[in-house]
């Protein structure tokens, strides 16, 4: 296994040349998504992916990033979608609901799809652990973790494409 500047591994030989791949941004909290989105680039540059077979969207919040994704895997031009937002559960009455609504969409979406949607919406107590989890290099961004997740499915969606 190889490491980046995160906490998570990628497979050995894992190649994301070629692919092409989506990024939704949720506008709230958006200095930490910024953070994330910072992390994405350096994961899907470290595994080849170039920055012309980057689609970048923006959406209002966390609640709308499903639907984004949708947008995305739909339109038939990426090969997977990675979904970036923060949920800071001090800020926010309706934390459970956004969070809990803006994960089982992404779930939803690319399992009715068959285009791999990564999760990166950091749900946390505080602006602290949003932080701690967005971090530049050289430490822990959920970011980059997301663009190693998103490279991997892609491939194994190429690999085993649907029949139906
Ligand atoms: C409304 C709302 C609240 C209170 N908090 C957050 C948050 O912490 N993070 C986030 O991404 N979005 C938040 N939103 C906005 C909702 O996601 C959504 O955009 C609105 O409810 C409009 O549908």
């Amino acid at each position: 296994m190889t490491t980046g500047d995160h906490g998570a591994a990628a497979p050995p030989g894992l190649d994301g040349t070629g692919l092409r791949i989506g990024v939704v941004r949720a506008r709230w909290n958006s200095p930490i998504v910024d953070r994330l989105a910072a992390g994405v680039g350096r994961g899907l540059s470290s595994l080849g992916v170039r920055p012309e077979d980057v689609v970048d969207v923006e959406v209002p919040g966390s609640f709308e990033l499903p639907m984004g994704a949708r947008i995305l895997a739909a339109s038939g031009k990426v090969d997977a979608v990675i979904c970036l937002g923060s949920v800071i559960r001090g800020e926010t009455s309706h934390y459970d609901l956004v969070a809990g609504q803006a994960a089982a969409g992404i779930q939803e979406v690319q399992l009715a799809t068959g285009v791999p949607v990564a999760f990166g919406i950091l749900t946390t107590e505080d602006e602290a652990q949003a932080l701690a989890r967005s971090e530049d290099v050289g430490g822990h961004n959920v970011g980059y973790d997301t663009a190693v997740v998103a490279v991997e499915m892609a491939r194994l969606a190429q690999q085993y494409p649907s029949s139906s």
